[in-house]
């Protein structure tokens, strides 16, 4: 067994349920987790049933009773044991998520760091809950807002950011006087049940079981009923257009609310002014890191015509000689995609390209080891291609070249999704129309930084298909908490509001 196995208090058989600290033997079938790095089982997983998430449910509404009365701050001392705890297993932690989801050390580190970030910023918002006053129109009277909890609430995360992405959530919605229960995918139970072992020693020590759950189970079973329950007045959810769309529907039946973060089509645009040693190594991030995993990969690059060729050649050579292997290996730059299931997809998206006549510049197959390698890949490509207008979740890097600003932001702006975009230049013009009002219309716009890896502090999200939700920083707590408008009259009059008269 796996040192970082051990240490995270994974055995052979790990229980996927977790209610007032835990569910030793959930009902559900057994799940094995394997590593796409040699493709074998690291652990199996029991998972939750529909019983066991009736426990769970049960115990975090419990919990929530008693959780929203403890004032903010100190409700933020529990958020801060739980960065901690994060701090002191990061190294743990990080390797499993190399192992089990297949990023490379590096990005698993930054990973878990991204997580204990956002616990410090939410422990810092414990006491940061402000609500707004206003002036009322009558006399001696008091208007104001406050922010009060919402319930437990649902989180639903995807496989590429197994820890990081709960927390963002997780944390802020703690702080918030919620509880919560969790749904991670099947793809990445370990990470999750690691998480959980560390929550449940926390919640134990605080005496606040209940607070954290954990459902690991199948989406048709338990997500469905999550999604559905209407003891869940939010869910936040991680993942593809297609299932953010299954969760808004089924969430706006039932009146809930829901915060979505969903998929990306994130372009670059490369001016013939930028510095092109810059903008080379911010797109092979974005486009190789986590094997072009996340949703803020770089999926499409507008290379000005006249630094085009040479910049394409540079990028092909970059590509053909990047480290592939062994994520846990120092050196390595690219590890395996998730599983076989997502090579398939991009092996699929790479045919469709050819026969919409786009040209594979470089890559395009598997890589000859066991485990679930590809090479990352360049074509050339135009932008109403139907294959470029989809979201494939692979290392698959679409070039594209253009004549005028305007034509660029166009193209960038021109498909369904809306999350992360990036602009390189050294013209203060260029980057100030790529921001304004008539530039990105993205959620995410930078300026000689990449599409990928932003900091926790600002708000995270995009727009149109990617489903408009707003995670992390800034004020994107609110999402987790309702507005009451209060109305105090201290006078001994009972004036109505816009002068209306109604004297009995
Ligand atoms: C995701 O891929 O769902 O900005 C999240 C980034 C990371 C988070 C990505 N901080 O790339």
């Amino acid at each position: 067994m796996r040192d970082f196995l051990r240490d995270l208090g994974l055995s052979g058989v790990n229980s996927g349920a977790g209610a007032r600290g835990w569910v030793e033997n959930p009902g559900g079938d057994e799940l094995t987790s394997l590593t796409p790095v040699t493709g074998e089982p690291i652990a199996k997983v029991r998972q939750a049933d529909e019983s066991d998430y009736e426990t769970v449910i049960a115990a975090a509404q419990e919990r929530f009773v008693e959780w929203r009365m403890r004032p903010a701050p100190i409700r933020g001392e529990v958020v801060r044991a739980i960065g901690n705890e994060l701090r002191k297993h990061k190294r743990p932690l990080a390797k499993l998520v190399s192992w089990e989801m297949g990023k490379i050390l590096s990005e698993g580190e930054g990973e878990v760091q991204e997580a204990i970030d956002i616990a410090d910023f939410a422990v810092g918002l414990s006491r940061q809950l402000y609500g707004l006053t206003m002036h009322s129109e009558r006399e001696r009277h008091r208007m104001y807002e406050q922010w009060h909890p919402l319930g437990t609430i649902g989180i639903v995360t995807a496989f590429n950011f197994p820890v990081a992405v709960w927390a963002w959530n997780a944390m802020i919605a703690a702080v918030c006087g919620d509880t919560m229960v969790w749904k991670p995918s099947s793809k990445t139970p370990l990470c999750a049940i690691a998480v959980q072992n560390i929550c449940n020693r926390v919640m134990k020590e605080y005496d606040c079981e209940g607070l954290f759950t954990l459902v690991v189970g199948r989406g048709s079973t338990i997500g469905e009923k999550l999604i559905n329950d209407e003891r869940i007045p939010l869910i936040s959810a991680t993942g593809s257009c297609r299932m953010g769309r299954r969760i808004g529907e089924a969430v706006a039946r039932r009146l809930g609310r829901s915060l979505l973060e969903l998929g990306g089509n994130n372009a670059v645009i490369v001016e013939a002014d930028a510095n092109l040693d810059m903008a080379l190594r911010a797109i092979a991030f974005g486009a190789m890191g986590t094997t072009g995993q996340r949703c803020t990969s770089t999926r499409r690059i507008f290379l000005h015509k006249s630094i085009a060729k040479d910049f394409v050649e540079r990028l092909v050579r970059a590509y053909e000689s990047v480290p592939i292997g062994d994520p846990l290996e120092a050196g390595t730059l690219v590890g395996p995609m998730v599983d076989e299931g997502a090579i398939e997809d991009m092996m699929n998206a790479l045919a469709q390209a050819k026969s919409e006549g786009a040209e594979i510049l470089c890559g395009g197959g598997r890589v000859d080891r066991k485990g679930c390698f590809v090479q990352p890949t360049i074509v050339r490509a135009r932008n109403d291609m139907k294959i470029v207008q989809e979201e494939t979740f692979a290392p698959i890097l679409y070039v594209m070249e253009y004549e005028t600003l305007d034509e660029a932001i166009a193209l960038q702006n021109g498909v369904r999704q809306g999350l992360s975009s990036s602009i390189f230049t050294s013209s203060m013009y260029s980057s100030e129309r790529f921001l304004s009002h008539e530039g990105s219309d993205c959620g995410i716009a930078n300026v000689n930084i990449g599409t990928s890896g932003a900091e926790i502090g600002g708000a995270f999200g995009g727009e149109k298909e990617t489903g408009g939700g707003r995670e992390a920083g800034s004020d994107s707590w609110k999402a987790y908490m309702r507005r009451q408008t209060n109305t105090l009259n201290w006078s001994t009059d009972l004036p109505l509001a816009q002068g209306v008269h109604f004297d009995i």
